[in-house]
């Protein structure tokens, strides 16, 4: 494993790539102790992200403290996640925060962190937890996986009521974990698309965790009809539950963006949707799609009023909030995260959304988003492969660089869409809701067929 990632460095350096994505890891166990594997999972000219899981092999341990040291001085932590992260020369130190400080034998915490260096990155050396080594193996194979085999069950039998924790979507067991799913397209012109059929092979063949109901208020939509369009919701609702998947209630608007034009129906709609579902673990609350021509300041103002109702009637439930500039954090309006992070929502239990589309929104977008991910929960309630008009070819290169970035960061996503509308970000041909085949490849699109091998691979959700 070393060689192959130094192997790898060298190639890196050696066609001096700038946006070199490799997914490289070194592993170290001892026979009691913990066990490391620290994965460099994105690099470019001076900096990289990297992954360290940590396993603890001995006795349960609270409080602990990870610690290693960088082979080289250029190398430096700028941002980490999941720990209070520390370094004095080449020594890093990463504490356990609240939520994860107890580690049972056997158990596992992800931390995270974003870097400097130049010249090489080689992987840390000397890993050790709460002063035990972890770097028994030197040489040998890789030991045999000890993390426990993944939890069966639907994904809401498995996590239950979730929550946010520090910058994470956590599950019943308090630990973070990532969804993935499909969102429909506007309910006003797909509603064939959502059946039995459809959501079976949602669930059980793409085996997605989440469903998205987006439910336009213009356009045709909720303002044309808010009793039909609240009982569509519900009914959607109903049938991801049934088959053990998380819905994700999208007040899409988008024509106007300022979302106070809609805050009356917001009211409406929320305090309906949020007293009839109160009872369900399924249920995730996005107030508002994409606002735009706004400023966050107002953005916030309208989730202060939203989030209240939504708490009166389902206190539980996780409610996301969208950003400025079409959800973008604010880059697509030339700000960032910062102006969230220096004025955020006052409330608990939220998370921010952002929105891209892999073939507009590049390394840019991508680096705003890992910054951010340090210091604010997102969640990913929309996103297409192709281009922000919904059409064109799917990048692949691009949409690949998001996934891999979003798994590696435990960021929960939808995929704009489950339908069959004639643009590239449909995951069906057209015709394919008039018909009853939503399993085979025949009816898949590029993009269908890209989100379905990237969603249907088993999940790792944590039961301890
Ligand atoms: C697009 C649909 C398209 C429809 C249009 C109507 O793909 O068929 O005609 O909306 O407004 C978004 C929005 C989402 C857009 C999508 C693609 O949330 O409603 O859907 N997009 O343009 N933000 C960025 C891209």
């Amino acid at each position: 494993m070393k060689r192959l990632w130094a192997l790898l460095t060298a190639c890196a350096l050696f066609l001096g790539l700038t946006a070199f994505t490799a997914l490289t890891a070194t592993t170290a166990s001892a026979a009691t102790g913990c066990r490391v594997s620290y994965t460099v999972t994105n690099q470019w000219q001076d900096g990289f992200q990297a992954g360290v899981k940590v396993t603890n092999l001995g006795s349960p341990v609270s409080n602990w403290t990870l610690k290693y040291t960088w082979p080289t001085t250029s190398q430096k932590v700028t941002q980490g996640w999941n720990a209070t992260w520390s370094q004095s020369g080449t020594a890093v130190s990463a504490a356990a925060v609240n939520w994860n400080s107890t580690l049972a034998t056997g158990a596992s915490a992800d931390l995270g962190l974003t870097g400097t260096f130049s010249g090489s990155n080689p992987a840390p050396t000397a890993f050790t937890l709460n002063g035990v080594t972890c770097t028994g193996t030197v040489g040998g194979e890789d030991p045999p996986p000890t993390d426990p085999p993944p939890a069966t069950g639907t994904p809401v039998g498995v996590n239950g009521q979730l929550h946010v924790c520090g910058t994470n979507l956590c599950n019943q067991y308090n630990r973070p974990i990532q969804l993935r799913g499909m969102s429909t397209h506007g309910l006003q012109w797909f509603s064939s698309c959502y059946n039995t059929a459809s959501l079976d092979a949602l669930a059980k063949d793409w085996k997605a965790d989440l469903l998205r109901t987006a439910m336009y208020v213009q356009e045709g939509g909720y303002e044309t009809d808010p009793a039909g369009y609240t009982a569509k919701v519900n009914s959607l609702v109903d049938a991801a539950d049934a088959r053990g998947m998380y819905a994700l209630i999208d007040f899409h608007t988008l024509t106007p963006g300022d979302p106070t034009y809609n805050l009356a129906r917001a009211k409406t709609f929320f305090a309906s949707v949020a007293a009839r579902n109160a009872a369900k673990k399924n249920v995730i609350y996005e107030i508002t799609n994409e606002p735009n021509g706004v400023s966050w300041a107002t953005i916030k103002s309208y989730a202060e009023q939203v989030i209240p109702v939504i708490r009166a009637a389902d206190p539980d439930a996780v409610v996301v909030v969208g950003t400025r500039g079409w959800s973008s954090l604010g880059v697509s309006d030339g700000s960032n995260e910062s102006e969230i992070v220096a004025n955020p929502v006052n409330a608990t239990n939220i998370m921010y959304t952002f929105h891209f589309y892999a073939a507009s929104h590049t390394d840019t977008y991508r680096a705003a988003v890992s910054r951010a991910a340090t210091k604010l929960p997102l969640f990913v309630t929309e996103f297409g492969t192709v281009t922000y008009t919904g059409g064109g070819a799917v990048d692949q290169a691009s949409s690949k660089a998001w996934l891999d970035l979003l798994d590696s960061l435990k960021i929960s996503y939808a995929n704009w869409t489950y339908s069959d509308a004639n643009e590239g970000s449909a995951a069906f041909k057209p015709g394919t809701c008039g018909g009853t085949d939503y399993s085979s490849s025949a009816v898949l699109t590029e993009s269908g067929a890209l989100m379905k091998s990237r969603i249907s691979t088993p999940d790792s959700f944590p039961t301890s």
